[in-house]
């Protein structure tokens, strides 16, 4: 212990005083640090996160869990899957939005979740560390705040980077982590958003470091400012919007994808008809040429029938247009394709289940892999735009693209457009 200082007392308490370091509140000598500065980042926190949060769960619901064990990257869920409702086709562009601002805003606020933990960092080392049962609690609470935003954060900006860098488990780590986070962030929200409020009408003022609207941010021996608290402001808001800048392209795809810099850049697609985003080759999930060559057959199954067309056939059967984007849990996605091939509900009839089509299990040729098959609900397969495509852009599809056919669905998540299909089983799974 240090012998207690006079000087100190004013701030340290009546016994003996925190140790040296960055437990006195001395040592923290920011004059931008106060109530008005972290109640603004909290409010900017508060509408960004809860959109984050909202488009995430959207996400979960539009891969359709409660359809079948294969479209569930999280199947422990529990009655953390209350909300889950089933995935509209319409409008044609939903995933690519509600995705595109889930991945787009979760980047953008980076640089205020770093300013805002910047401008409570006194309060990490309050000294004494736990002065009650309720504030240990509450400090309890700020730890799986803040380990629940840096994971949700990393784990999110990991994934859209780098491409599943976790093999099939990034789901449930960012699916369990943002339910553990997002409880911390209502407690905070319900323990401090009446100290935001009155921090703002109170306005940027410095308050006196020992009053009660201080905080414990104020600095109570400020050193000279170097950048006004609207300069730090702006520099923090300049930060979101260069990342704004450098990630939202993606989303928006076609020629912007150009400008968005932070956007995995890994696969060139090159130009031509096929020339657009592709999210694994054939080459990278194991798809031999034999695979999906002249021996390759479409096996239609369903109401006690089965059906095998050859390419050939496939192509012989009334062919339908679909403009349609791919839009990836990752964020990108490619601007709308002019798709053409046979519709679902067409296939469905070929074995008899042409007036109520029923759900569809689609398969790979693909082996292995959590994204091989998937199973589509009765909507989407009536969905006149649900396709099993065999063309693009008026070319035939590329092997990367999925050739010889694959699904294109309005609306639904990119994972759902299973490529190298090679089997459609109609009705219920047995
Ligand atoms: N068989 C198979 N189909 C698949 C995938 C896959 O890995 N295997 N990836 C899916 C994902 S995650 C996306 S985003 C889209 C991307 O389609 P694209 O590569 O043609 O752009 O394909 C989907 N279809
Ligand atoms: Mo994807």
């Amino acid at each position: 212990m240090n012998p207690v200082n006079p000087m100190d007392a004013k701030h340290s308490g009546p016994a003996a005083g925190p140790p040296r370091g960055p437990s006195r509140p001395e040592f923290w000598r920011s004059p931008l640090r106060g109530p008005w500065l972290t109640a603004v980042f909290g409010i900017v926190l508060l509408f960004g996160i809860t959109v984050v949060f909202v488009t995430g769960l959207l996400s979960y619901a539009a891969y359709e869990p409660d359809l079948a064990a294969v479209n569930d990257q999280t199947p422990g869920k529990g009655w953390l899957g209350f909300y889950l409702f089933s995935w509209p086709t319409s409008p044609y562009w939903l995933y690519r939005v509600t995705q595109g601002v889930h991945v787009t805003l979760g980047v953008v606020l980076v640089p205020v979740l770093l300013a805002k933990l910047w401008s409570v960092i006194p309060k990490l080392f309050a000294w004494p560390p736990v002065r009650s049962a309720a504030q240990a609690a509450e400090r309890i609470s700020l730890l799986l705040l803040v380990g629940g935003a840096g994971f949700e954060f990393a784990t999110g900006i990991l994934n859209t980077q780098l491409h599943y860098i976790f093999p099939g488990s990034f789901y449930t780590l960012h699916f369990y982590g943002a339910w553990v986070f997002i409880g911390a962030f209502a407690v905070h929200v319900a323990l401090r958003l009446g100290r935001a409020v009155r921090a703002l009408r109170a306005g940027p003022r410095q308050p006196d470091p020992d009053s009660e609207e201080a905080a414990g941010l104020v600095s109570p021996r400020p050193a000279a400012p170097t950048i006004s608290r609207r300069g730090a402001l702006g520099m923090v808001g300049l930060g979101s919007l260069a990342l704004l800048a450098v990630t939202a392209g993606q989303s928006v795809g076609g020629w912007f994808r150009r400008t968005a810099l932070l956007a995995p850049h890994g696969q060139e697609p090159g130009s031509g008809p096929n020339g657009f985003q592709i999210n694994k080759t054939a080459a990278s999930v194991g798809i031999r040429p034999s695979d999906i060559g002249p021996a390759w057959r479409l096996t239609v199954r369903g109401g006690g029938r089965q059906i095998d067309l050859t390419h050939a056939q496939l192509l012989a059967l009334p062919q339908h247009e679909a403009l349609l984007p791919i839009a990836c849990v990752e964020g990108w996605s490619t601007a709308d394709q002019h798709w053409s091939g046979v519709r679902l509900a067409d296939l469905a009839a070929l074995v008899g289940l042409g007036t109520h089509p029923p759900q569809v299990l689609v398969q790979s040729v693909q082996r292995g892999g959590s994204f091989s098959s998937v199973v589509l609900s009765a909507g989407q397969v009536r969905d006149a735009r649900s396709l099993l495509a065999v063309r693009v852009n008026g070319a035939l599809l590329s092997p990367d693209h999925g050739h010889p056919a694959r699904v294109i669905v309005p609306g639904a998540p990119g994972v759902h457009n299973t490529k190298w299909v090679t089997r459609l089983t109609f009705g219920e799974p047995v």
